[in-house]
C-alpha cells in the first residue's frame, strides 16, 4: 500500500512536470528530494526516522523523520548546510516547514539560519533565524517567497553550533500552492538609480494588510540594512513600505530586497538592484 501512494505520488510530480518540487517529508533519503549537503562546511545534516527506529535519547524528537544536527561534543560555530533544489514557481506560493531546538531546559543548542538564495548569488544575509530556547516542541515557519519567475532560487538550512549539549532538527517542507496564511508576501521590487551622494528610495508593496506585529526592512546583499522609513496604504489589500539607503556611495550599489517579519515567519522580496552613477 505504501509502495503504492509512492507511485502515485511519483506519477502526480511527473504529470506536473516536476520530480523536486522543494517538497520534502525526509522519510525516503533527502536526496531523493534533490537536497544537498553544503561542502565547504564543517558538518553534515543527519537523516533520522524515529518512527522506524525509536532513540533511546531523549533529546531526539519521537515518532517521525527528520534531519538534524547534534551539537553535542561540537565547539562552537560549527555550520552544517542543507540546500533545497533549484526552485521556479511563477505564481504565489507558501513554503512551510517545521523546527526543533532540544537540549537542557532553556539551554540553547545553536542557531537555525535560513537564506534565500537567488540564482547563483552570493548566499547573503539571513532572511529568519532562530536560536531556541530548547522547547522540544516541532513549531511551524511560513517563508513568503515572491514570485522571482524567470529566476530560480533555493532554501539554504543553516545550523551553527553555540558549544551547548543538544540538536537542531527541520522536518516536512511543504511548498503550498498559495499564499502564506501569517505572513504576507510582496510584489516585484524595481532597481533604484541615484548619483553618488543622494539618498536612494526603495519602494516595497506588500500584499496584505498592515499588521502591527510586522517587521519590515530593507537588506543589501552585502550587509547594508535599512530600516523603514514609512509605510502608505495602497488599498485596503496593499501597503507600500519606503526605504532610504542615506549618503550613498560607490559602494553601496549592488542587489537589494525587502524583508518582512510576522510572528509566524518571513516575507522575501526579490533583489533591486541598486545603481550609484
Ligand atoms: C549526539 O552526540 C553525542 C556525542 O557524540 C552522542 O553521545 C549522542 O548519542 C548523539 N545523539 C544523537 C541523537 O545522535
Ligand atoms: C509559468 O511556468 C510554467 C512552467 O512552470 C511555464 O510553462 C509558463 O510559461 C509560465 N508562465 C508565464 C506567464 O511565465
Ligand atoms: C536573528 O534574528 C534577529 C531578529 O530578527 C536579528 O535581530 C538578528 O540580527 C539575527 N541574527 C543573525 C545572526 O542573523
Ligand atoms: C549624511 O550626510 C549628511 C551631510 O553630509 C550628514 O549630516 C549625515 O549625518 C549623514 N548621514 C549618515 C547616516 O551618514
Ligand atoms: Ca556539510
Amino acid at each position: 500500500m505504501i509502495e503504492f501512494g509512492h507511485f502515485i505520488s511519483v506519477i502526480v510530480k511527473l504529470a506536473r512536470g516536476a520530480a523536486n518540487d522543494g517538497d520534502c517529508d525526509f522519510e525516503k533519503p533527502f536526496s531523493s528530494c534533490g537536497y544537498t549537503q553544503g561542502r565547504d562546511d564543517d558538518l553534515d545534516w543527519e537523516q533520522i526516522d524515529t518512527s522506524e527506529k525509536p532513540s533511546l535519547d531523549p533529546w531526539v524528537p519521537p515518532g517521525t523523520a527528520f534531519m538534524m544536527v547534534n551539537s553535542t561534543s561540537r565547539f562552537a560555530g560549527q555550520k552544517a548546510l542543507l540546500f533545497t533544489p533549484q526552485l521556479k514557481e511563477n505564481d504565489t506560493h507558501c513554503v512551510i516547514f517545521q523546527y526543533y531546538v532540544a537540549g537542557r531546559e532553556g539551554g540553547r543548542p545553536g542557531h537555525l539560519n535560513i537564506y534565500i538564495k537567488e540564482n547563483n548569488s552570493p548566499m547573503g544575509l539571513p532572511v529568519w533565524n532562530t536560536s531556541g530556547p530548547a522547547g522540544r516542541s516541532w513549531n511551524q515557519v511560513e517563508l513568503a517567497i515572491s514570485t522571482y519567475w524567470p529566476n530560480f532560487y533555493q532554501i539554504v538550512f543553516e545550523a551553527v553550533t553555540s558549544g551547548q549539549r543538544g540538536l537542531l532538527a527541520i522536518k516536512d517542507v511543504v511548498l503550498q500552492g498559495h499564499q502564506c496564511m501569517n505572513t504576507p508576501h510582496f510584489l516585484h521590487i524595481k532597481g533604484v538609480e541615484v548619483n553618488a551622494g543622494q539618498t536612494a528610495t526603495f519602494h516595497c508593496t506588500v500584499n496584505g494588510e498592515w499588521r502591527d506585529n510586522f517587521n519590515l526592512w530593507l537588506q543589501g546583499i552585502g550587509g547594508r540594512e535599512a530600516p523603514m522609513k514609512a509605510t502608505k496604504p495602497w488599498n485596503n489589500q496593499r501597503f507600500i513600505g519606503m526605504f532610504d539607503v542615506v549618503n550613498t556611495t560607490k559602494q553601496d550599489s549592488g542587489r537589494y530586497r525587502c524583508i518582512v517579519h510576522s510572528n509566524r515567519g518571513v516575507g522575501v522580496s526579490n533583489y533591486g538592484e541598486l545603481t550609484i552613477k
